[in-house]
C-alpha cells in the first residue's frame, strides 16, 4: 500500500495521520499470538522479586533504562499487592513489551523492516531511517493504565527533531478500551520538555511551563490493522482501559541517521547492538 501526497500533506498538517488497512488481518493475529508466547515464557519472578526488594524504585528503574537493546516485560501499575505478590495472572498483568523487538524476535523484525514500512518512511521524507525502539502495548482490560498527555520527542529526542512514531492497531482501538487521543497540528508549537540522564538520575529539562490544550485533543478510534503515524512533536495520550476488551498495539519508532542521538536521551543501545535500518 503506498501513501498519496495529499495523506503526506495531511501528516505534516495535523502532526498525525490514520491509514485504515494497512496491516493484514492475518498479520495481526500472528504478532499478537506471538506476544502471547513470548509472555507465556516470561517468568515473573524476577520482577516480582524486584517490587519485594527495598531497593524497588532504584531496581525498577535500571531495568527500564537498560531496556534499549533487550526485549523485557513492564507491569500496570496495580498489577501487584502491597507484598510485591502479583494481583492478577502474569497474562492479565502486561502492561507492555518493549524496547528492542524489532532487532531481537524474528517475527517483529520480518514485520518492522518490511517494504511497506521502509516506502512509507520514505515518502514521509526521512533521510536514512533506523529503527530506534518497539514497543508491544497491552492496554489490559479493566486495569489498562493511562498514557498522560505527551511529545515523544520529549523521550526520544534527536538534533534537529527527526522521529515518526508508528502505531499499529492490532485490535479495534475505541474510546472505551482506550484509543490514542491526539491534538490536531499540535506539532507546531514546540518541544516542552526532554526527559535526560544526570548526575542525579533521570530528569525533565523543562522548555514550556504552560499545560496542555487538552480541549482540543480529539479521539483517534481505528479498527484493527489501521496504522496511525505520530510526529515526534504531536502531542497525544490514551486513558484508561476500563472496559473488557483488551486494546493491543505495536509501535515502532524511527528516527533520522543525519540527526544527532544524544547520550543523555534515557535509550542507548551497547556498541554491540548498534541501531540498524530496514
Ligand atoms: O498506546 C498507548 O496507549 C499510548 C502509547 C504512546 O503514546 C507512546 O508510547 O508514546
Amino acid at each position: 500500500m503506498s501513501i498519496s501526497r495529499e495523506q503526506v500533506e495531511e501528516y505534516l498538517a495535523n502532526g498525525f495521520l490514520v491509514i485504515d488497512g494497512f496491516v493484514e488481518t492475518a498479520t495481526c493475529d500472528e504478532l499478537r499470538k506471538r506476544a502471547a508466547e513470548m509472555v507465556h515464557e516470561f517468568d515473573p519472578a524476577e520482577i516480582v522479586s524486584i517490587f519485594s526488594t527495598h531497593e524497588q524504585n532504584r531496581t525498577t528503574d535500571d531495568y527500564f533504562l537498560t531496556s534499549g537493546d533487550k526485549i523485557r516485560f513492564f507491569f500496570e501499575e496495580n498489577a501487584f499487592n502491597a507484598d510485591g505478590t502479583l494481583k492478577y495472572e502474569k497474562e492479565k498483568s502486561i502492561n507492555k513489551i518493549g524496547h528492542a523487538l524489532h532487532d531481537l524476535d524474528p517475527m517483529f523484525e520480518r514485520f518492522s523492516r518490511s517494504e511497506q514500512i521502509k516506502e512509507l518512511a520514505t515518502a514521509i521524507g526521512m533521510k536514512n531511517p533506523l529503527l530506534l525502539q518497539s514497543m508491544y502495548i497491552f492496554k489490559q482490560p479493566n486495569i489498562g493504565g493511562e498514557v498522560t498527555c505527551h511529545q515523544d520527542s520529549t523521550f526520544l529526542y534527536t538534533d534537529p527533531i527527526d522521529i515518526v512514531g508508528l502505531w499499529f492497531a492490532l485490535e479495534d482501538a475505541t474510546v472505551e478500551n482506550g484509543c490514542l487521543w491526539a491534538i490536531p497540528g499540535g506539532h507546531r508549537s514546540g518541544l516542552k520538555s526532554r526527559w535526560v540522564r544526570s548526575p542525579e538520575g533521570m530528569k525533565f529539562e523543562i522548555y514550556d511551563t504552560g499545560p496542555w490544550p487538552e480541549d482540543q485533543l480529539v479521539p483517534l478510534e481505528v479498527s484493527k490493522g489501521s496504522l496511525i503515524l505520530l510526529h515526534g512533536l504531536l502531542p497525544h495520550r490514551s486513558f484508561e482501559n476500563r472496559s473488557s476488551r483488551s486494546r493491543h498495539a505495536y509501535t515502532l519508532h524511527l528516527i533520522s541517521a543525519e540527526a544527532n542521538y544524544p547520550a543523555d536521551n534515557w535509550l542507548q543501545r551497547s556498541t554491540a547492538m548498534p541501531l540498524r535500518s530496514f
